[in-house]
């Protein structure tokens, strides 16, 4: 038997697997294993429910079935940018982790590459160098191509946004002009995943990795600007159905 990862320990309350196979461990490795279900538990995450980037890191974990503790902040109501989470990251963005040695890591990808060391399985950005190469590859392309058009044309337009048009910032107005070039780019982006999808089941094309996590993110966000992929593009529409049945997609 070989422990892997941190959920291995923690799925056994704090031991290793049963007595009889105790001893294939060594203490070297229990005592590894043991330092990070510590540092897990005095983690924190924070968090906000309907904002897409934090919901990309609960979806990981929960692929991974990993729990953290959370701390939501509401940002709408402005709490990322009131001083006490501006002392937490002065770039007031979430999500935001704080290890248990007071260190933070803010950026959705970071944040995801540090659970994907401490829990490599199931893997979500690759297995060897090729792979790794093509998920970020694709989840790079997802992002600029996909998740920057859709977040300038929802802060380039919400009301609630008027003066927010930068996350993490006040008092930069909203540019109408963003807005539409922001949509007219996720039409786009839909046309690019549509034809990708038309011969691979997941976006980076072997198993379900980040850049699905990271597109079906955007691709729900985008209900907030009333701007769907429509009727007319059925292999983004199947691969939609598929990932959003995933447990996880409720995260
Ligand atoms: N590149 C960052 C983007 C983080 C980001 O923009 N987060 C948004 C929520 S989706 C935020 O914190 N917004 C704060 C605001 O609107 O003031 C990441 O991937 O984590």
């Amino acid at each position: 038997m070989k422990l892997t990862g941190i959920m291995a320990l923690a799925n056994t309350d704090g031991y290793a697997q049963s007595p009889k196979h105790a001893s294939d461990v060594s203490l070297e490795e229990l005592a590894l294993q043991a330092r990070l279900l510590q540092g897990l538990l005095l983690m924190k995450l924070y968090d906000a429910p309907l904002a897409p980037n934090p919901r990309r890191v609960r979806i990981f974990l929960a692929e991974k079935g990993i729990e953290v503790p959370r701390v939501e902040i509401d940002i709408v109501g402005g709490e990322n940018l009131g001083a006490d989470f501006l002392a937490i990251n002065p770039r007031g963005l979430l999500p935001t982790l704080v290890l248990d040695d007071g260190t933070t890591i803010d950026e959705s990808v970071a944040i995801s590459r540090y659970f994907e060391e401490l829990q490599p399985d199931p893997p979500l950005m690759g297995t060897d160098p090729r792979s790794r190469a093509l998920v970020g590859r694709w989840q790079r392309l997802v992002e600029f191509d996909g998740g920057i058009p859709v977040a300038e044309a929802f802060r380039n337009s919400a009301p609630n946004y008027a003066d927010r048009a930068v996350a993490g910032r006040t008092g930069d107005p909203a540019i109408p002009e963003l807005a539409a070039r922001g949509r007219a780019r996720l039409q786009a982006f839909y046309d690019q995943l549509d034809t990708r999808l038309t011969d691979v089941r997941y976006i980076a094309g072997g198993g379900f990795t980040i850049a699905d996590i990271t597109a079906l993110c955007i691709i729900d966000f985008a209900r907030a600007i009333k701007l769907g992929y429509g009727e007319s593009r059925p292999h983004l529409a199947r691969w939609h159905t598929e990932v959003r049945e995933r447990p996880s997609s409720r995260a």
